[in-house]
């Protein structure tokens, strides 16, 4: 107990608790910056640091790194990303910490840290959110602040230096000080680090619960985008009957919004208003133009039932939704602005940076290349594009359907590559024929006798001639096929065995209206989409 005050000579537990210390306050200005970034973030309405930095991350990674966290993570991809960047946070706010016990001038490196990575990363990204440097300055202000305060209290816990308390020789210059008894010192320095520590806890937190209730609350207001939809001029007719076999367990022919999948870039969705939407159509025509939302509505809006399919769908999985579309052929626009015959490519760019190369031969013939504004009856909800995107029947989404689009240019694949082409996937990309086994479910377990087998085909813009499937590889069988629409969506499938107890194995094959079938090799979704046949095994008992 006594030795704790003879400074200079501080014994080990004392130095650990100093580091722990150390290590506590280095964690305490990470808050204090992470809660004031929030608040700042939500009282200006602009993206929180954390996120700024990951969008840049995303942006930035090498390619491989990023196929790497795909794989690996899936859709959760981005809630790992922002954890990853909020562990080497605390790890070097901890660190700093612990090195600012020491020498206090070092914990100031952490705040300026903060301000470098998040103005390079507001600066790296090229979307228009330079705002976003206002929170990042108030939470590296905030840092220093609470590191400030949190110094002070430490420093009249235990001394300016490690190990050495206040009054020693050290301090006062050779002129030492009556030693004051432990508890009389203790007590003091020790609660008003603790109160300090608690104070910067609780303003922090509270600034980061509040920035995050005020952007929540931003975000509500937008949250169900409320524009009215154009009315088609020819609507189309309702689904034919039996388009929706109505299997439990099968994947319903209608996509419900809620179930829709999302693939993009971004860690935050791009809230735009739609009243300040632009469009500008570009590049190699006769007749650039720019028109905005009300200007758009004036134009014809058809309505076409499209599957979409992401490329980075693997054999089985559900990266893939259909719904009814609501919008302008994108041909008419192209037509309007006179496209030069040379322009192969239509390079489109949303409001968050993201580009898009779409083969200009597939908007311009004839099929329903949409710059829609609805889907499945209602207008596009945020998180799928709003006020407008791309759809192309029968090409991957990341070759032909940009959400957040505000940017056409018709330019020339040999000239300028998109940001996935960049990262080395196609740039041809059309949908690849692909079946899947939704019933049984993948290891499920059913009753032993006649069993139920049902699932989905696509080859979008080609359409389904045929699905066979195979139990225990044994012959393959025709499948009946539900109806559709038209060539662009997928179709439902079913057929029926009689199994015994036991584990058994259903594989699928579809067969396209060129007349190919699908090929059982297997090849991974880089670069243009993967192949192979789905099998599955369920059990009967
Ligand atoms: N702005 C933007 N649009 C985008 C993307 C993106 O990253 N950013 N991803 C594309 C990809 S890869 C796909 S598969 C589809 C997915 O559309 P959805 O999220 O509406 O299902 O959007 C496309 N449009
Ligand atoms: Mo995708």
């Amino acid at each position: 107990m006594t030795n704790e005050t003879s400074g200079g000579r501080a014994p080990r537990h004392e130095g650990r608790r100093r580091t722990a210390v150390g290590a506590g306050v280095g964690l305490l200005v990470v808050g204090a910056s992470l809660g004031f970034g929030e608040l700042a973030a939500g009282l200006f309405r602009v993206t929180s640091p954390v996120v700024t930095v990951g969008d840049a991350l995303v942006d930035n990674s090498p390619p491989l790194l990023m196929e790497w966290a795909i794989s690996l993570f899936g859709t959760a991809d981005k809630a790992v990303l922002i954890a990853g960047i909020l562990s080497v946070l605390v790890l070097v706010g901890a660190v700093l910490g612990i090195m600012a016990s020491i020498r206090p001038a070092v914990g100031y490196v952490g705040p300026g840290l903060f301000t470098a990575a998040g103005l390079a990363a507001v600066a790296l990204r090229r979307s228009d959110d330079p705002g976003a440097a206002a929170a990042v300055v108030a939470g590296a202000v905030a840092g220093a602040a609470a590191l400030t305060l949190l110094l002070r209290a430490e420093r009249r816990r235990f001394g300016p230096e490690g190990g050495r308390e206040t009054g020693t020789p050290a301090d006062t210059g050779g002129d030492p000080l009556p030693a004051p008894a432990p508890e009389e010192y203790r007590g003091p320095g020790r609660r008003g680090l603790v109160i300090t520590a608690a104070g910067v806890l609780a303003v922090s937190g509270s600034a980061g619960v509040l920035g995050r209730l005020s952007a929540l609350a931003g975000a509500d207001a937008a949250s169900r985008p409320g524009a009215a939809l154009p009315i088609p001029a020819r609507p189309l007719s309702d689904l034919p009957p039996g388009t929706d076999l109505g299997v439990p367990g099968l994947t319903p022919f209608t996509t419900p919004e809620r179930d829709f999948y999302r693939i993009d870039t971004a860690l935050t969705i791009p809230r735009v208003d739609s009243s300040r939407w632009r469009l500008r159509v570009h590049g190699m025509v006769d007749r650039p133009f720019e028109i905005d939302m009300d200007e758009l509505m004036t134009r014809d809006v058809i309505e076409a039932d499209i599957t979409l399919a992401c490329v980075s769908n693997q054999v089985g999985g559900d990266l893939i939704g259909n719904t009814r579309w609501l919008g302008f052929p994108l041909a008419d626009l192209l037509r309007e602005a006179g496209v030069r015959s040379d322009a192969d490519q239509i390079l489109s760019t949303s409001t968050d940076g993201w580009t898009c190369g779409t083969p200009t031969e597939a908007v311009m013939d004839g099929r329903d290349a949409l710059l829609a504004v609805g889907m499945g009856g209602a207008p596009l909800p945020h998180v799928h594009g709003y006020p407008a995107r791309m759809v192309v029947p029968g090409l991957y989404g990341f070759v032909g359907a940009t959400k957040w689009v505000t940017d056409i240019k018709l330019t020339r694949f040999a000239d300028e590559r998109s940001y996935w082409a960049r990262r080395g996937w196609g740039v041809q990309a059309p949908i690849k024929t692909m079946s899947r086994v939704d019933v049984p479910a993948p290891l499920g377990r059913v009753e032993a006798g006649d069993v139920v087998l049902a699932g989905v085909a696509w080859a979008q813009h080609r359409g389904i001639d045929a699905v066979e499937v195979r139990v225990d590889d044994g012959d393959w069988r025709e499948a009946e096929l539900a109806e559709v629409p038209g060539i662009d969506t997928w179709v439902q499938w079913i057929a029926e065995t009689t199994v015994g107890p036991g584990v058994h194995s259903v594989e699928v094959r579809a067969t396209d209206s060129t007349g190919y079938t699908q090929t059982a090799e297997r090849v991974d979704p880089i670069p243009d989409g993967a192949t192979g046949r789905h099998r599955i095994r369920f059990t009967a008992d």
